[in-house]
Order: C-alpha cells, then structure tokens, then sequence
C-alpha cells in the first residue's frame, strides 16, 4: 500500500469533490507507463529510483519482456495539494493500436486523461486516436509533453530552437482538438437550425398560411457558417502552457514542470507579479533587462523570448553541466543555488543520468507537477455534465426525452453523484479482467498472529523431538529393511503432528481450491453506494427499462422475488475491491465517484455490463472500440483429448478480452480472431499459459477475403477493344455440367447475366441479376455500417408496430445517407435504385444492396423510418402476414447469400443484386392475395401500400416448360417443405449463380501503416515495402527532425512479420502502427464467370 494506509484511502474515497478519475493516454512507447511510475512512486509504492525501471503497471511478464503495455490497470494514489488532500483514480492504458479496446475500456470509467506526447515524434496516430476517444467521451484532456530530455540528447537543438519545435507540436495538438471541436459545433447548428425549421414549419402550419413576409425575410438571410464557432467558448478546449494544462517533463530523467511553477519561482525573484509571468512566460514576449520589464515581439526584435531564457536556459545548462560536460565544480554550484540535496553515492555514480535525476527529481519532481495540474484541471466526479449523461444513458439511437420518466429522472442521481441512502446505485462495468485466484486478497496468506507463531514453534518442536527418538530406535534396530518399515508403521507422533500441521493448514485455502482464474469487473460507481452482499440488477444492453417497469411490480427491488424480465438478471455484489495495481484490497463498501473492482460478477456479465439497484435504470451506451479484429486463426489441442479444456479456456479467454471474438464455426473449428499480430500472441499465450493451460497449435493466420463481382472488361489481353460479340463469348463460357445438386430444369441464366430459378415444388420464381456497385457507394456503405444497422432496428420497430422514439442527430444522418446514396447512384442504370433499395446485406447492414426491380410491386422503401418518425407508429396488422413472411424469404435469401459467396464462402462487398422477377404461381398466389385483400382493407396512413405481388404470366418461364406440371401438383406446403424456406433457398442459388455470371473478383483486407524512419534507413524501408507488395502513399519530412514519415498500404496477407521486419533491418529505429484501412480488389484473384447452364 505504500506510505497511504487504505484507510485513509477509505476515508477520501467518501468526499467526491476531492477525487479525479484519470487515464493516461498517449500514442505507443511515448512514455505513459514510466509517467505513471513517477506518479505511483510519490506514494512510496515504489522506490523513486526505481521508477522509469520497473513499470510497476506493466504487471504481466510478457508486459515487462516486450516492453508494451497490453492491458489497461488501475491505482488508487493519495496527493495533497495545498491544504487539500485528493484521491486520484489513475488508469494506465496501452498505446499499442492492437489494444485500443484497452483504452476504450479505460476511457468510459474516467473524467478526465493525461495525453502525453512525446517531444520528438509530436502528434502520431494513435495520438488522434485518443484525443478522438476522449472527445467522445465527453471527457477533459490535459497534456504532457514527454522526453523533453530527447531534445537535448539526442536531437541537440538549441534551447531556442526546442522552443520553436515545442510550439510546433502543441500547434499539432491543438490542430486535432480543434478539427474535433469544430464538426461538433457545426454539427450541433445544424441540429437547432433544423428544429428551429420545424418549429417554424409547425407554427406555420397551425396558422394555416404561409406568411409572405416570413419568406422574403427567409430569402434575404445568408448562410454564415462561422456564426456557430465564434459564438462558442472554445478557448478552454485548447492546450496552452498558460491556461496551465500543459507539463513538459522527462518522465525517465524524474522532471517536469508547468509554467506556473516557473512564474512562482521567478516572481518571487524579479519581483514581477506572478499573473503577469504567468500570462507571459509562454509566448512571444522578452525581458527588456534595463527597464526590469517584460515586452512583447521577441521574433520581430531578436530577442530571446522569455521561455527560453528563464525556463529552457536553466535545463539546457544543467544537462550541459551534468551529462554532456560532466563538470563536477559547475553541478556543484549549482546544486547549491537550487537548494537541493545529492547523495555522495549517487555524484560519484558512473552513469551521468543518475545524478541528474537525482537532482532534477529534487527540483522540478514531475509527480508534483502532473499531480497538481490534474487536481486544479480536471474535473471531479460532481462536474459530471448533462450533456455527457444523455448520451451516456441513451443507448441504441433513443431520445433521452423518449426514456421513460423515472428514467430521466436518474440524470439527477449522476449529476449529485451522492452517496446517500435513498439514491439507487448506478454501477458500469467497462470490462472483466481475469485475476489468479490465490492473488485475491481474500485468499492470501495473511501474517500469523502472535499465538499462531508460538502454536506452529510447538509443534514443530514436537516434530523434531519425535524425529529424534525415531531415529534413536533405527540405529538400535539389528534389522535395517525391517526397520524401515518399522519408522513407518510405529510412529504415531509423526502421524499426529503432520495431520495436526494439516489442520491447521487447512485454515488457508487449498491450493487446488485457488489454483483457477476468477474474473474482477473494471467498474465505477455513477451514483449510490455499493455494499458488499447488495442484490442489484445486472441489465444487458438490449435492456428497455419500459419494459422493465412495466412488467416489474412497483417499488421492486433486487432483493425481492423477481418476475422474468428480458435482458435483466439479479445477482449478489460478492466483493468489492480497491485497485492498487498490481494488487487488490478487499473493500466493504464504495461510494458514488471512484473507480473500483467486483468480485462475484463472472456467471452474469461477459465483458461489460450496466449495474443497478432501480430497473428504471437504463443500460449505458455500448463502448467505442475503434480496432476492427481481422486477424483470426484456427486453433486446436495439441492432444485431441483435451479439447473439453480449450473450449473452457476459450470461454474465459473471451471474458477476459475486450475485442478477442472466439468462434465455434459449422465446420466444428476453433477460430480465434484479433486485432492483429501482437493481439494474437497474447491471447495464444493467455489461453496457454492461464486459461486451458494446455498445448495448442494455432494455424497460420487465415486471411480474410471479401468477393465481389466487376464490370466485364472492355478490352481484352492485348489490349484490343473486345466487339460486343467477343464479350458475350466470355461471358458466356459454358459449364460442362450443371451445379451440383440443382437441376437444370429449375434453372435458368439468360446472356445478359439474370438467373431464373424456382422452387422445387416450382410455386416461386425468383428472377434475379447481379452487378457491381460504384466503389464510392460501397465505401459509403462500409463506412455507414452502424448506422446501416440504427436504420434497420428502426424499421424492425416500425413493423412490429412499436412507436419511434429516435433522435433528431440519428435521422439526419440517416437522411444524409439516403441523399449521398442518391447522389452516388446516378446514370441511367441507377434509375430511382435508392428508393427501391430492400435491404441491405449479409446481417442487414452490410456493403451490398438488395434492388427491388419486380414490375408492380410495392414494398414500403427501407428508408420508411424517415416520413414515419414525424406521424408515429405504423398500426400492426396492415401489411398481409404471408406476403410479410415471403418477402423476408426473399431478404434472407439475399443475406445468406452476400454472407458466404461462392468463391471460397467469404462475405460479399460491393454486390448489387437486383429482383427483376418474383412470381408466384396460382395456388399460391390466389392465398395471398385473398389474404392482400383483406389485410389491405385497413387503410394505411401515409399512402405506401404493402407488399402486393403481382401473379406474373407463365410465358415469360422461357425454357422450363415443368413449371405448369408443378403448379399442379403443389400445395402451399408440400414434401418441399414449407413454400417461405423453399423460397428463402431458391432466392440464395440465384444470387449465387447471378454472382459467378458476372467477372468475380476477391477483395484483400489492406492494413494502413505510418512508417517514421531516419533518412539512413529509408531505403532499407521501402526495400520491405515492396518486397511485401506494400504501397507508399506519401511521404515527407517531420519537421524540425531529421525523420522521415511514409504513409503507406500493405495487404493483410502480407502483413505478418512485417513489423519485426521493419525493426530488425532498420535496427530498431522504425516501428509501424498497422491499422485496417479497406478492402481492395486484387486483379491476381480474377476468376471467370461460371454461367453454371448448358447452352
Ligand atoms: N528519453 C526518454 N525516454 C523515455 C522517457 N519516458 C519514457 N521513455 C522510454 O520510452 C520507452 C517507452 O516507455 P513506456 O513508459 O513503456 O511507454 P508507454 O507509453 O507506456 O508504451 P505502451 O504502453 O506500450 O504504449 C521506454 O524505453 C522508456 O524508457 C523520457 O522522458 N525520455
Ligand atoms: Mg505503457
């Protein structure tokens, strides 16, 4: 526990306006770990020379032998600012790209993040990434620019010259948040200006008549797109040295400082106010030494500005003076003119290093400077704001106004964040880690009481007595073979003691008892007071807390007998936990505000959860994990008897991972899949070492592929315009035998690429055409998927009749995608595509499209939700239920046909499939429409009639000429099975085959990467690049560094080893971040249309 006892800890832990819930955050290797070293060893947890070494967070051995952080981990430190004393929560989160569902995890639990940068790689990837999580989180970032020691050492730039690169870097920092800030405000306008058009529109139409006057004033209006952005505040957003939100430090030399810390001191010396030197000590001013005044226009004046000479100077000559000269009379002075202490053993150390962290420790102690600027900047628990608890409790695309009132209510119980009896406990459990069972404080070996220490000495003495006597009997003894057996049988008292030293043994667990993973919940507490023993609610994300009250009996608690209610479940708080790192204590209760551990939880949350005790509470919004997992392998027992304990370990490996998905396929595999190569080794080495505890054998990655289909070519191998006959030929390249288990009387392909296709009992036939969608609408689509999928649970609601309750935010963004769709889909070909769009595809939000083109039928447009969201909910019952249940036939058709393709049953991209026919025969046909009938009677309310399908004529069948002899035979259900399955089938072999009628292509998952190398290494760079077929995109000179950055694109397939690759042959100077960027199609995997039809 170091030098805070927890029961102080316990104490601050009760005063929320005292405690800050912190994150490190920070790009890979830009120095969080040893940051949060420095911080946890102001506590004495660690010595202070140690810290930098050992990375006490790191607490995992493969952590500490790669040198990266892989988890996010927490400790509770004490710190006392002025007369106040604060408890900080602080959680260290890895930088590594892989682990970035690390850091969402972290993120969601805290109110504020140290970014860190460091001073010489300024902004790098992962450092957008974070700034870009912490902006939707809602939660305040403060900066530390690390390894300032490196533009010393290593870049040897003058002071001045530091100074102009350090303000460059902060202009990047700066330059992120602001593009952040920026689409929000202009996003937000957006939002009141169309409400205020509504509100308008609404008033207009109560009075009747659109007044003129209103309109000329309208048109006279013009647009300013800055008006939003000036009216807003934005100057607390920014990172600026003298608003006191920015630290530089040397996390590995021990110091770091804000300005403020500077003006303190110099104010006192100069005598010039310390809020002068405070507004003025960064920037553009300089010390006009004559008149004892500070100035402004150092630049245009030559003058050094005053940061460098106050500030840098001192820096720069105490490095001079202690490492680069090593001058023993100069450290000497100046040890004295700052006041500090040096230990003789640490000046007479042989490493420089030593004694300037001894020293600079003493003076600028970083702890201190990070510390003090977390307590006064970021916020506490109670500044949590309105606007950061909406969009916490409104998950899945809901109005926060749409919740039901008990529900809005609990807004309040955030915002006081109060401890008090009465307030129900709102608890979010951000992620389950796996903790070995012997480490859980309950079950460690505590120190021996005073009497037990004097039992134990008694018996042992015992023991040795016992021992002496026997031994005295063996050497008597004439026989040695019988005596040996003798010693066995004839010692009683050895038997005794041991069984006794067993009883008393048998106090502590059992090491067979212990020896298994239990699973803590990384949580924090929003409101209430958590006991150890509370029953509480744990309530999934699908959870409706309208649901839940409704069905749950008023006033009902956790405690009671609880009625089933879906996505809700009880359970019992077993134990709660103070995180210390890599240590836990046992708590009995933890107040609203801090960031604590729960034991007990395994059996009901998988990975994150929401916790209450009131069922009005609603579940959080799910996490934002930014890293997509694409890099699966199979994997296997080495011994085929143990798989019962691979599938075990693959279970709690799945708890224990925040993105790690592990899937069972049909095929009866194991597959695991990751968010890369270093993602992977460590869940293979987890579920080896922790959790099966058993040998595996992992396949080589197995790379995904995405299949599509392209335009034909227009030319042909030697480049010569192919005639329309020669395209037709290679299209037309005829199969030798039909496709396996379909015959050929049931199928058609006509040479335009439709395929006609009926149902076995040949009641349905399904005419349908497949072609490529622009690359631009298949990227929009990509990128909308979740938005795809808002778009599709919304339409589910609307058919099941439930009200729309969906914020304003979400249908304009849906309304904005209808209308990029539409602009993306032009041409003749595309004609009217957008409103015909049935679905989407495969899970109903994926990058293909399914084209309503049957002649006369109507469906209501997938973008329904968009005119219905205004007038309410459609009535249930209007649309017939067969031809509701036959058109889901046809979607689901499609869906399991974009989900596996037919080239190596990988999901389709880009595919366009278009219905051109849909017939179902008379038998059929006369049922639904006597049901279409009826059902239409009930008029609808906006006009888009329900489905009607049109009984197409017979003549059109061209070539199936069984179909009649079919019809007759059949009934609605036959030995086919039932007609909606048959139909589901037919519909899934005809986007198969009209998918191999067109060119296929398959598309390779491309990896984004940004190289940062030195010039005398970026040949052997690029030698890696292309060896691996990679493509540079760009290239440029970091400024103010003699670095290189190359942005470039590298398959997936290529990508295993390339990291390590790049390391080892440019010596460990370039290390890239690979990120998943795209799918590409690759003209190497071409493969011809197969018509799958004898001509
Ligand atoms: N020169 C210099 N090196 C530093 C400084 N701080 C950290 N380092 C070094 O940078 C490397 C990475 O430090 P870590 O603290 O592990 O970085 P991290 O940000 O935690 O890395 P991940 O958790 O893997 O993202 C280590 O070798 C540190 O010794 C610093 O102030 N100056
Ligand atoms: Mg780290």
């Amino acid at each position: 526990m170091g030098l805070t006892s927890l029961d102080k800890i316990i104490a601050l832990q009760k005063n929320p306006a005292n405690i800050r819930n912190l994150c490190i955050l920070a790009h890979v290797d830009h120095g969080k770990t040893t940051l949060a070293d420095c911080l946890v060893a102001s506590n004495g947890i660690i010595s202070s020379r140690l810290a930098g070494k050992v990375r006490y967070l790191d607490s995992r051995e493969d952590e500490q032998l790669r040198g990266i952080t892989m988890k996010s981990s927490a400790i509770s430190l004490h710190y006392a600012f002025g007369e106040k004393e604060y408890l900080l929560n602080l959680i260290d989160s890895p930088g590594h790209v892989d682990f970035s569902s690390e850091v969402s995890t972290a993120v969601r639990l805290c109110d504020g993040a140290v970014v860190v940068v460091d001073a010489v790689e300024g902004v790098c990837p992962q450092t957008q990434a974070v700034l870009r999580q912490a902006w939707l989180e809602n939660i305040r970032p403060v900066l530390v620019l690390n390894k300032m020691d490196r533009l010393i050492t290593e870049l040897k730039l003058t002071s001045l010259e530091a100074f102009t690169h350090l303000q460059k870097i902060l202009g990047q920092v700066n330059a992120v948040t602001g593009s952040l800030f920026t689409s929000k405000v202009l996003e937000e306008r957006a939002e009141k200006e169309e409400w205020e058009e509504k509100k308008k529109e609404m008033e207009r139409d109560s009075s009747g008549t659109g007044s003129q006057a209103e309109e000329s004033q309208g048109a006279d209006q013009v647009y300013d797109w800055s008006a939003g952005l000036e009216e807003t505040d934005d100057s607390h957003l920014y990172f600026s040295p003298d608003q006191g939100n920015v630290v530089f430090a040397s996390a590995i030399d021990g110091w770091g400082f804000s300005i403020q810390q500077f003006a303190h001191i110099y104010s006192q010396k100069m005598g010039i106010k310390d809020e002068v030197l405070r507004k003025t000590l960064w920037g553009d001013f300089f010390l006009n030494a004559k008149a004892k005044k500070i100035m402004k226009g150092a630049q245009a004046k030559g003058k050094k500005p005053l940061f460098v000479q106050l500030v840098l100077d001192n820096i720069w000559t105490l490095y001079d003076a202690v490492v680069t000269k090593r001058d023993k009379e100069k450290v000497e002075k100046m040890v004295t003119s700052l006041g500090v202490k040096v230990m003789a053993r640490d000046s007479r150390h042989s490493d420089p290093k030593v004694l300037l962290s001894a020293i600079c420790s003493q003076w600028l102690p970083i702890s201190q400077a990070v510390l003090s600027m977390v307590c006064e900047k970021l916020p506490s628990p109670l500044d949590i704001s309105t606007e950061r608890v909406e969009r916490l409790m409104s998950a899945g695309a809901r109005r926060f106004d749409s919740l039901p009132e008990r529900t809005q209510e609990l807004k309040n119980a955030f915002i006081q964040c109060s401890s008090d009896a009465e307030v129900p406990v709102i608890v979010f459990v951000s992620k389950m880690f796996a903790v070995d069972a012997k480490a859980l404080p309950q079950n460690k070996q505590r120190p021996l009481t005073q009497e037990e220490i004097g039992q134990r000495r008694e018996l042992a003495r015992q023991r040795h007595a016992d021992r002496m006597a026997a031994n005295q009997q063996a050497e008597c003894s004439v026989d040695p073979a019988q005596s040996s057996s003798d010693t066995q049988s004839a010692q009683p008292g050895v038997e005794d003691v041991s069984s006794q030293m067993e009883s008393l043994a048998g106090k502590e667990p059992r090491v067979e008892e212990v020896a298994r993973e239990t699973f803590v919940a990384f949580a924090r507490v929003y409101s209430g007071v958590v006991r150890r023993g509370q029953r509480v609610f744990i309530l999934g994300p699908k959870y409706d807390p309208a649901q839940g009250l409704s069905m749950l009996p008023e006033g009902c608690m956790a405690s009671d007998c609880v009625p089933a209610v879906p996505h809700l479940t009880c359970c019992t708080v077993n134990s709660l936990y103070l995180l210390m790192g890599r240590e836990l204590e046992e708590l009995e209760e933890v107040p609203s505000g801090n960031v604590l551990g729960i034991g007990g939880l395994e059996d009901f949350v998988l990975k994150s959860a929401t916790v209450s005790t009131s069922p009005a509470c609603p579940p959080f919004i799910p996490l934002n994990f930014e890293a997509t997992p694409i890099v699966r392998v199979a994997i296997e027992p080495k011994h085929p008897s143990e798989m019962p304990k691979l599938v075990r370990g693959m279970r709690l490996l799945n708890q224990a991972d925040p993105c790690a998905e592990l899937l069972i396929q049909e095929t009866g595999e194991h597959v695991l899949v990751t968010a890369g190569e270093v993602h992977l080794q460590r869940c293979l080495d987890d579920l080896r070492e922790r959790f099966a505890k058993i040998e595996i054998s992992a396949s080589k990655p197995i790379i995904p592929f995405r299949e599509t289909v392209v335009r034909p070519p227009k030319v042909d191998m030697v480049n010569e315009e192919l005639g329309r006959q020669q395209k037709m030929a290679i299209i037309h390249q005829v199969k030798e035998e039909a496709p396996q288990g379909r015959s050929s009387d049931t199928l058609h392909v006509d040479p335009s690429g439709l395929v006609t296709l009926s149902t076995p009992n040949r009641l349905a036939t399904v005419g349908v055409c497949a072609s490529p969608l622009p690359e631009e609408v298949t990227r929009l689509l990509d990128a909308s998927s979740e938005l795809v999928r808002t778009l599709e649970q919304l339409n589910m609601s609307l058919r099941e009749g439930r009200s729309l309750q969906v914020s304003p935010r979400t249908l304009e963004a849906i309304a904005d995608l209808k209308g990029r769709l539409a602009g993306l889909l032009q041409g003749h070909k595309w004609k009217n595509a957008v409103e015909r769009i049935w679905a989407f595809g495969p899970r109903r939000y994926g990058p293909n499209i399914l084209l309503n083109s049957v002649e006369g039928y109507q469906r209501p447009s997938v973008w329904h939700c968009l005119d219905r969201a205004e007038k309410g909910a459609e009535p249930a019952g209007q649309c017939p239920a067969v031809l509701r249940d036959l058109d889901n036939s046809i979607v689901s058709g499609f869906q399991l046909a974009t989900l596996s393709g037919p080239m190596c049953e990988e999901p389709l991209m880009g595919v366009c499939f278009s219905v051109e026919r849909w017939d179902l025969q008379q038998a059929q046909a006369t049922t639904v429409s006597d049901r279409a009938e009826t059902a239409t009677a009930v008029p609808g309310d906006d006009g888009a009639d329900p489905a009607v399908v049109a009984p197409e004529e017979e003549e059109e069948e061209g070539g199936d000429g069984q179909a009649t002899r079919g019809r007759e035979e059949a009934g609605s259900a036959d030995c086919y099975g039932p007609v909606s399955g048959q139909l589901i089938a037919a519909m899934k072999e005809a986007c198969r085959h009209a998918f191999q009628a067109k060119p296929q292509r398959l598309m390779a998952a491309m990896y984004t990467c940004e190289i940062m190398a030195t010039a005398e290494v970026l040949g052997r760079v690029y030698g890696v690049l292309g060896k691996r077929e990679g493509r540079v995109l760009h290239e440029e000179m970091k400024e103010g560094t003699d670095m290189f950055i190359i942005n470039a694109v590298l398959p997936v397939a290529e990508s295993f080893g390339f990291a390590d690759e790049i390391r080892k042959r440019t010596s460990g100077l370039a290390s890239p971040q690979l990120v998943f960027s795209h799918w590409e199609p690759e003209a190497k995997l071409a493969v011809q249309p197969d018509l799958g039809y004898e001509e």
